[in-house]
């Protein structure tokens, strides 16, 4: 008799899941972890000067788009599959985008719209009425401020956070740049970055924040748009502060990392952050962003593409022809999930609620995992016929931690198995291309370093498709 609470005990806990590996994800990055795709846009006095870093001393004058239309960037960022927008509210130039009343160096001291304009204002209705998220870019350097390098200037920052975060509808990140240089009096600021993160978590407590070091999200340590084939959600977060040089290992994170903070990857849709007519010819082309987008969202990053607008306040048509371009072959590549299509078996399954079949079945709250004393296993999928394929996308439980450390992808043609791809860490999301095979079963095996794996995602395709390519079927 003294044996049967024992097994109920164990049976319930394998019921409730794998016992969690920290540190965990808070519920604001798992929302964060569902939507990898969305825009930045760089927007401001340096989109009529030509700069990249503006010297804080343009005159308000100078920021006139011509024909501002917020929407048309909401409608051209939905249309691409992008499901949110952060803008620069202020650049390091200090320009604010919103009439805000902590500075006179705003859009109404500006004779654009005879000083009743606000941005924030039109793209914050435009991605209401479009089902876009919102964010706020706020650069805490502030080259026209006159308090920058004082410590009023903390309550000036404070007070701006305070207006973007109070007046524009729920936000979804705010993005802290780690630049910190000299304001107008020659003097650097130091940051009160406590009281800037307890500023948004009481106003915003939904938002994710970045910087280079998070709290929420990571920048990954380059703006090329790619993660380390190796990438941990975890970070040993204290010991990485904004303005790090410590880039490769905000590239991979860190295997023993203290807290969980996954990477974003920000990159430009053009050479540089803001719009300059000299660069549409270098916008860079669908088989240029399919690259990146496979390296960071493919790798279990965001991918945070800036799409400048132009003088006139829209979206230039070649950023236009590219983002949609991207979208086509991404929608075409990911259409068929021939997983779905397959029996499914592990060789070691934690309870039930946790079979091999969670894995396949296109629903991300469920999960196979392995058996509670397992620091392996191996899910296969098995097919009638032969398919072909090219393609997987794998993704962890990681609401219970990120567990893989390596993984290897086999296929079986005729009677023979053989590796068609192999890598490291897995986490929330991990796509793996491999020259087009013809299988009957496909299998992944998984490496943990002592605790059982799982995996929320297990998909299977064939190579990436390009639907703007005649086929020869
Ligand atoms: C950098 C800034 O200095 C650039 O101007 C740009 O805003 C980029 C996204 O972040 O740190």
């Amino acid at each position: 008799m003294m044996w049967l609470p024992l097994v109920m005990a164990m049976n319930s806990a394998g019921a409730n899941g794998p016992a969690p590996v920290l540190p965990l994800p808070s519920p604001r990055q798992m929302a964060w972890h569902a939507e990898p795709y969305y825009a930045f846009v760089h927007f401001g006095p340096n989109t009529f000067s030509g700069e990249e870093w503006g010297s804080g001393r343009e005159h308000p004058d100078s920021f006139q788009p011509t024909n501002l239309d917020c929407r048309q960037w909401a409608r051209t960022f939905r249309a691409a599959g992008m499901t949110g927008v952060i803008l620069t509210a202020k650049h390091h130039d200090g320009f604010c985008l919103w009439p805000s009343r902590l500075s006179t160096h705003t859009v109404a001291q500006s004779t654009w719209r005879q000083g009743q304009g606000d941005v924030l204002r039109e793209l914050s209705d435009a991605c209401r009425a479009e089902g876009l998220k919102f964010g706020v870019y706020l650069s805490p350097w502030d080259r026209h401020h006159p308090a920058y390098g004082t410590p009023a200037y903390n309550d000036v920052f404070v007070g701006m956070l305070e207006e973007v975060l109070t007046q524009y509808g729920p936000i979804f990140e705010v993005w802290f740049d780690g630049a910190n240089g000299e304001g107008p009096n020659g003097k650097r600021q130091v940051y009160d970055w406590p009281r800037f993160h307890a500023t948004v978590r009481r106003l915003q407590p939904n938002a994710v924040m970045f910087s280079d070091g998070g709290p929420d999200v990571r920048w990954v340590g380059n703006e090329a748009g790619f993660v380390g084939e190796t990438n941990w959600a975890k970070l040993k977060r204290d010991e990485i502060l904004p303005g790090t040089e410590r880039h490769k290992e905000l590239t991979e994170g860190h295997a023993d990392g203290t807290h969980y903070v996954p990477a974003e990857c920000d990159v430009s849709i053009r050479p540089g952050w803001f719009w300059r007519a000299s660069e549409t010819p270098r916008v860079k082309t669908v088989a240029e962003l399919e690259a990146i987008w496979y390296q960071s969202i493919g790798h279990g990053g965001s991918l945070l593409l800036n799409v400048p607008p132009n003088q006139a306040g829209q979206i230039d048509d070649r950023d236009i022809r590219s983002l949609l371009g991207l979208h086509r072959r991404i929608t075409a590549s990911f259409a068929h999930d021939l997983a779905l299509t397959a029996r499914v078996s592990a060789d070691t399954t934690l309870a039930d609620g946790w079979g091999a079949n969670r894995a396949t079945d296109g629903d991300d709250g469920t999960a196979w995992a392995a058996g509670e004393a397992r620091a392996k296993g191996t899910v296969t999928l098995t097919w009638d016929t032969e398919q072909t394929l090219g393609m997987v996308q794998l993704g962890e439980a990681v609401d219970r931690g990120q567990r893989v450390r390596e993984f290897r992808v086999e296929a079986q043609t005729g009677d023979e198995w053989r590796t068609v791809a192999a890598g490291t860490t897995v986490g929330v999301r991990r796509i793996v291309k491999f020259a087009s095979t013809s299988v009957r079963a496909l299998r992944v095996m998984l490496l943990t370093s002592g605790c059982p794996p799982t995996l929320r995602q297990f998909s299977a395709y064939a190579l990436p498709m390009d639907p703007d390519q005649p086929t020869t079927k």
